[in-house]
């Protein structure tokens, strides 16, 4: 069964949700709706990684996220953290996570595999170059999911000289991290070659500004529906290329694609 990472962003300015769900309460109780929706993990951040975003300092990201966590895990729900920072991952382990979700596979923080190690959390890696205000002067391929695929076996391979083992790894191909426009269809188009690696296979598109430019044909406003509406689609798609788990907005609309797809497979 292919799992949905339900996103509780908990950030004044993340693009698609900014702003809803900065009080403690309302992201709790977003999380849990999204858990009773069939999400398999909640992945809560507190900084957004949403293109040309200012980067906030750990103390604000903690004073963010950790609450939510804590209330989330009391609640008895799987929790994932989503930072660059190796001191906002330590405290979320200890306030209960079970999975670090760093987009940048260690690259951001050089305390952070060892933090990861230490914790005994499972570790999701993402495919980066660089930090949102300057990612897309690296998006250049001739290939893109291969050197996509080389450079997360890159940090699975730093991952494990850290300690961390193997089967505690995720793999996610970082859909729209220094990548534009067909840039993200290649990834897409080649997720073999991510599937190929080893591990479990994670990956975001969820309302992404590559869906939105794919839908906008005509006058139609691209709203927030239509592209929930195309994240289900490359949800079931997705599982179809033996993806792990899909890390989506809108929970409820990818179970329902994900369990067409399933039906589909028999
Ligand atoms: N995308 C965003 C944030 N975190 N984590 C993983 N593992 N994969 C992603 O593609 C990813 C992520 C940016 O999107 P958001 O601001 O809507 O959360």
């Amino acid at each position: 069964m292919t799992g949905i990472w339900g996103i509780v962003n908990v950030t004044p300015d993340s693009f698609s949700d900014g702003g809803r769900y900065l009080d403690v309460d309302r992201a709790v109780a977003h999380g849990l709706r999204l858990r009773d929706e069939g999400a398999t993990v909640l992945d809560v951040g507190g900084e957004s990684t949403r293109p040309g975003a200012e980067r906030v300092g750990a103390d604000v990201e903690q004073q963010r996220v950790l609450p939510v966590i804590e209330r989330l895990v009391a609640a008895g729900a799987p929790v994932s953290v989503d930072t660059l920072n190796a001191s906002t991952a330590e405290a979320a382990v200890r306030a209960g996570a079970r999975i670090v979700n760093d987009v940048s596979g260690g690259l951001a923080d050089a305390e952070m595999r060892a933090v990861v190690a230490a914790s005994g959390a499972d570790y999701a890696i993402g495919h980066w170059r660089g930090f949102s205000d300057d990612m897309y002067a690296h998006a250049e391929y001739r290939r893109t999911a291969r050197e996509v695929a080389a450079e997360l076996k890159a940090r699975m391979g730093e991952a494990a000289a850290a300690g961390i083992a193997p089967s505690r790894l995720i793999v996610d191909p970082g859909i729209g991290f220094a990548k534009v426009g067909a840039q993200n269809w290649d990834v897409l188009r080649g997720l073999d070659e991510i599937v190929a690696l080893g591990p479990r296979v994670l990956i975001g598109t969820s309302r992404k500004r590559f869906l939105a430019d794919t839908l906008a044909h005509g006058d139609g406003e691209v709203t927030e529906q239509r592209r929930d509406l195309a994240t289900a689609v490359t949800s079931a798609l997705a599982l179809r290329a033996g993806v792990w788990a899909v890390r989506v907005h809108q929970v409820a609309a990818t179970r329902d694609a994900l369990a067409v797809a399933h039906a589909w497979e028999g």
